[in-house]
């Protein structure tokens, strides 16, 4: 790409600019697992969540505007507007884990939300929480307090973009759990245009950004398995890897069958077949 300059690399995207006011977010095929990036990549993941999250931002301009401006043709490369990121990364959590689960242990407490007694691992929340966290460029994001994240947006901006982030989860979680997928919880990336109106940007409900669960065999009093990344989870166990880099190779079938976990994720919850998608990728936007 002649006319293009790398600004960034995430673990699996990467953004390019296109001019002043516009870049380009590519989504590799790379997998990370226990935070780290495998050496095997699994064929068309990115293809499926940029095409996950160009659905979800279509159907979501009635809350919040987003960033997207098309898709290109390879369907792994989203074209959007460039914006004054927001320096706090938008938790919000239906159900108590990861982090959070942590966190409720030591003090019964998320990012200032004192939570019910007794809640069992993975258990559903009462209500959905908005736990904002710091960006770490290296390591993981440390979990915030709203008096925190005010400090860092101010106070009238946060409690605009906790209502529009909470406002998001609802929506999405209700339109995913009656396709059999639990979004057990989902962080989000915000910015400001050049009219300082709060825009959605970044990724939006992918299984790299949220945590998706199969409803149908959700148990809370545990961990869940991953909709999509268990195969690679147990596979990775099962070779008794430590968890440092570098991550193993995987064998074929673990490959074939999580790529089958995305592209039914895709599916299931956009309604377009997957290769109907890869034909046309602007498709998920009607
Ligand atoms: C998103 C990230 C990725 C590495 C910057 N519309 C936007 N305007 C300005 N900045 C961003 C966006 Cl999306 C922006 N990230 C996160 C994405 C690779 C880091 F693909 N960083």
């Amino acid at each position: 790409m002649p006319d293009t300059v790398h600004v960034a690399s995430g673990k699996v995207r990467e953004i390019y600019a296109l001019d002043d006011e516009r870049l380009l977010l590519v989504a590799s095929d790379r997998i990370s697992t226990f935070d780290v990036v495998l050496p095997t990549e699994i064929p068309d993941k990115g293809r499926v969540l940029t095409g996950l999250s160009a659905f979800w931002f279509a159907r979501t301009k009635h809350i919040v505007p987003n960033h997207l401006l098309g898709l290109r043709d390879d369907a792994r490369s989203t074209e959007c507007r460039r914006l004054a990121m927001l320096p706090v990364e938008c938790v919000v959590r239906g159900y108590i884990t990861g982090s959070g689960w942590k966190d409720y242990l030591a003090s019964g407490e998320v990012c200032g939300h004192r939570l019910p007694e007794g809640l069992r691992e993975s258990e559903r929340l009462p209500e959905p929480i908005f736990t904002p966290s710091t960006k770490a460029q290296t390591g993981h994001d440390e979990n915030i307090t709203r008096e925190q994240a005010a400090e860092l947006v101010g106070a009238d901006r946060l409690v605009e973009v906790e209502r529009v982030a909470l406002e998001l989860y609802r929506f999405a979680a209700a339109y995913a759990e009656a396709r059999g997928i639990i979004l057990a919880d989902t962080k989000f990336e915000l910015g400001l245009d050049e009219d300082s109106c709060l825009v959605l940007a970044d990724e939006v409900f992918t299984p790299d950004s949220s945590r998706f669960w199969p409803a149908d065999a959700f148990a809370p009093g545990g961990p869940q398995a991953s909709f999509d990344k268990q195969y690679v989870r147990d596979y990775c166990e099962s070779v008794g890897w430590d968890k440092t880099y570098p991550g193993p190779e995987l064998p074929d079938d673990v490959v074939a069958e999580t790529r089958a976990k995305y592209v039914e994720a895709f599916q299931r919850l956009t309604g377009v077949s997957f290769d109907d998608f890869l034909a046309d990728p602007e498709v998920v936007l009607q």
